[in-house]
C-alpha cells in the first residue's frame, strides 16, 4: 500500500469515528488555510499479536524510520516516535501498554480480548485501522480496566485506529499560535483539554501543542448495555528549530502524558 492511500483510508476511519475533526478541518480550509499533518498516533497493547514491535513493520514499509523512545511510568506505557520518508508526510507516535503492570485481573480481561484475535489480520497495513479486534467487552469489564488505566479501557473498546490526527499550525497562515488555534475550537463549541494547562510545552523545549477533548458516541457493550464513550480527539502542534536552525523533530514526554488525558472525558470532560 502507497503511503497516501495508508493515511487517506486512516483519515475516512479516523473522521468517521469523530466527527468534531472534519467540522475543525473544514472551519480551516475555509478560512483559507492549508491542513498539514504534523504527525498521528496510535495506541495498542503490549501483548499477542498486536505489539508495538508486530505494528511497527508497517511504519517501516512505507518508508518511516525509528527517531526516538520515550517511557510514562505513571501511565504504564511506552511509546516510539517514527520519522516520515519525506517532510510532506506525517511523523508517527505509536504507544503501547504495559500489561504485566496492571492487576492480573485486569491483565485476565485484556487477555480475554487479545486472545480473539486472528494473527492473519495483522499482516496488512489495514489492521492499523481495523478498530476492534475481539467482541465488545461488558460494561463491568470496562469499568475495571478504567479504574486501572483509562488507556486499556479506550482501547478495548475503540481498537486499532487513528487515536488523533495532529494539524500543523507551522503550516497556518492567519493562526500564528496554538493558542489561537484552540480559541477558534472553541468557537466552534468544543473542548479543549486543559489538563496540564491549555498548551503543553514551550518554544524552550521546542514544541508547543494543545487539543480537544475525544469526541463521544454512545457505545452497546456485551449484553445490551449501552453508555457514552469517548472516541477520538485532534490536536495542534507548533514545531521551533533547535540550536542548529533545525525544526524539532521529536515529542516531549512531559507534554504527551497530559496529551494522553485527551481521552479521559470523565476526569477532564465538563
Ligand atoms: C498519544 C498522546 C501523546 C503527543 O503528541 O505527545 C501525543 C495518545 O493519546 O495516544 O500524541
Ligand atoms: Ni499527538
Amino acid at each position: 500500500m502507497d503511503i497516501h492511500t495508508f493515511f487517506s483510508r486512516l483519515w475516512d476511519d479516523y473522521t468517521a469515528m469523530t466527527p468534531q475533526a472534519s467540522r475543525i478541518h473544514d472551519a480551516f480550509v475555509a478560512e483559507g488555510e492549508t491542513i498539514v499533518n504534523d504527525h498521528v498516533a496510535f495506541r495498542t497493547f503490549d501483548r499477542g499479536p498486536i505489539t508495538l514491535a508486530a505494528l511497527e513493520p508497517h511504519l517501516l514499509a512505507l518508508g518511516y524510520t525509528r527517531f526516538e523512545p520515550y517511557e510514562f511510568k505513571a501511565k504504564k506505557l511506552r511509546a516510539y516516535g517514527y520519522l516520515p520518508p519525506s517532510d510532506d508526510q506525517p511523523r508517527v507516535f505509536l504507544s503501547e501498554l504495559k500489561c504485566s503492570e496492571l492487576s492480573h485481573e485486569a491483565q485476565g480481561i485484556i487477555d480475554g480480548l487479545i486472545d480473539q484475535i486472528d494473527p492473519a489480520r495483522v499482516a496488512t497495513p489495514d489492521v492499523m485501522w481495523a478498530g476492534r479486534l475481539w467482541q465488545a467487552p461488558s460494561f463491568e469489564d470496562y469499568q475495571s480496566l478504567m479504574a486501572e488505566s483509562e488507556y486499556a479501557a479506550w482501547l478495548a473498546i475503540i481498537g486499532l485506529r487513528a487515536n488523533h490526527f495532529t494539524i500543523s499550525v507551522n503550516h497556518f497562515q492567519r493562526y500564528d499560535s496554538v493558542e489561537k488555534v484552540l480559541a477558534r475550537i472553541e468557537s466552534l463549541g468544543l473542548g479543549i483539554n486543559a489538563s496540564g494547562g491549555r498548551i503543553k510545552g514551550s518554544p524552550e523545549v521546542l514544541l508547543e501543542q494543545g487539543s480537544t477533548l475525544a469526541d463521544r458516541q454512545p457505545f452497546t457493550f456485551a449484553g445490551g448495555q449501552v453508555e457514552e464513550i469517548p472516541t477520538c480527539y485532534y490536536e495542534f502542534a507548533k514545531r521551533y528549530p533547535d540550536a542548529a536552525g533545525k525544526c524539532y523533530q521529536g515529542f516531549v514526554a512531559a507534554s504527551a502524558d497530559k496529551i494522553f488525558e485527551s481521552t479521559d472525558i470523565k476526569r477532564y470532560g465538563t
